[in-house]
């Protein structure tokens, strides 16, 4: 069995909780009553999220959602240890939330630099939806082979879609490990 651990990065309400929520049938979620309500939006999580996804009978992913509020990023490097890879989560609905995505992800790069992830674009669906893949690779300037998708984390197919992308590398990057 293979296990590979994955954790959904992203800026305050990007969509992380809702994406490991709708992959994982069984899930803990560390989320609490925010201050003041945002919009629909009165939870926010604290620590962590987390489920697990049985891609086939060789391979398991443990996926962890991380907080997106600033006072809670110390959990970061906690959820760091181990990890295979991670899903940067991006608010298409605020173009604005960019800044912060950049800040999260400039982190994520400077203490795992070799580590596989995918930037997903996140609620395309939604009738708000304002941001085009080629600005999310001007603002982030990832590596080229860093694939940029939309997503929407209400979506099974669409979600596990992401997942196995990384996975994917994730196996690839490990052969060429290997074979070197
Ligand atoms: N339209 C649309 N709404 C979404 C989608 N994913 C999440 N949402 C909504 O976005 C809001 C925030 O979702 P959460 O999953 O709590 O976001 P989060 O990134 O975990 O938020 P924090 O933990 O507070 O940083 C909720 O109101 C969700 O219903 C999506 O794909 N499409
Ligand atoms: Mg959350």
């Amino acid at each position: 069995m293979r296990k590979y651990k994955i954790l959904v990065i992203g800026s305050f309400s990007a969509g992380k909780t809702t994406f490991v929520r709708t992959l994982c049938e069984k899930y803990l979620d560390t989320d609490r009553e925010l201050k003041e309500p945002i919009g629909d939006k009165t939870k926010t999580t604290v620590a962590l999220d987390f489920g697990v996804i049985d891609l086939d009978h060789e391979r398991k992913v443990r996926l962890y959602g991380s907080p997106g509020q600033r006072e809670f990023f110390f959990m970061w490097e906690i959820l760091a240890k181990g990890l295979h890879g991670y899903i940067l989560l991006i608010d298409g609905e605020k173009p604005e939330a960019l800044l912060e995505a950049e800040d999260i992800y400039r982190f994520f790069k400077v203490m795992m630099p070799e580590i596989p992830h995918v930037i997903a674009v996140n609620k395309y669906k939604s009738p708000k939806f304002s941001l085009d893949v080629k600005d999310v690779r001007i603002a982030l300037s990832p590596p080229r082979d860093v694939p940029i998708k939309l997503v929407d984390a209400r979506d099974y197919e669409s979600t596990l879609s992401i997942v196995k992308l990384l996975v994917d590398m994730i196996e690839k990057r490990r052969g060429r490990v290997k074979a070197a």
